[in-house]
């Protein structure tokens, strides 16, 4: 797979605005500021092609990228606080409407931060992926910002918070330090070989 060739494909604000679903798709979910769009440019190997911002709780569209013959989907991120009610309403729209469109949605790659407890949305979500039947792994993300013993302890804490996560894939993720992208990486690959 040529991670170095991707592009911006398109940004849609409504469902209904999406291409049809013809194309194998793999979608990041997670909270505002979580650290989507770093992903998805680490996997790119690109800068700023997916919008890294400081500033949460901006994107409400869906911002599809094109890879080879499959789209990366970069959803817009929920939880964020100072987000006006209607603006969170128009989000999880967004979202949950996204996960009913049936895309072909060959997974979902469920972005929570490593450092802090899952938030209720970040629950609620992933119980939502379980619930749909969809496909999906979980990446915790701002690895390089805890020591090892704090890495340690925060694995441990989500076996309660994910009574379920046994059987759930986790890959832990740093956009600075790039770790845990050639894992994501082959984790697509699977997917496209298939
Ligand atoms: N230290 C560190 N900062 C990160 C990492 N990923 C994202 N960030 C920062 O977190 C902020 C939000 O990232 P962004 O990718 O825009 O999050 P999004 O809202 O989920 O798309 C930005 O300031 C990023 O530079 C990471 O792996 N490590
Ligand atoms: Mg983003």
């Amino acid at each position: 797979m040529n991670y170095n060739n991707a592009k911006f494909f398109a940004s849609y604000g409504k469902i209904e605005q999406l291409p049809l679903p013809e194309r194998t798709e793999i979608a990041f979910i997670g909270r505002s500021n979580v650290g989507k769009s770093s992903m998805i440019n680490k996997i790119l190997n690109r800068k700023n092609l997916a919008r890294a911002s400081a500033e949460p709780g901006k994107t409400a569209t869906i911002n599809f990228y094109e890879l080879e013959n499959i789209f990366l989907a970069d959803l817009p991120g929920y939880g964020y606080a100072k987000t006006s009610k209607s603006e969170k309403r128009r989000f999880s729209e967004l979202i949950g409407g996204y996960l009913s469109a049936n895309r072909e949605l060959a997974l979902v790659i469920q972005l929570v931060d490593f450092r802090h407890p899952l938030t209720n949305d970040d629950i609620s979500m992933i119980n939502a992926l379980i619930d749909g039947g969809f496909p999906f792994i979980i990446a915790l993300t701002k690895a390089d910002k805890l020591t090892a013993s704090q890495r340690a302890k925060r694995l441990e804490e989500l076996k309660d918070e994910l009574p379920y996560a046994d059987g759930i894939t986790v890959v832990e993720f740093s956009s600075q330090t790039g770790e845990g992208v050639d894992k994501i990486r082959e984790i697509i690959e699977e997917i496209v070989d298939e």
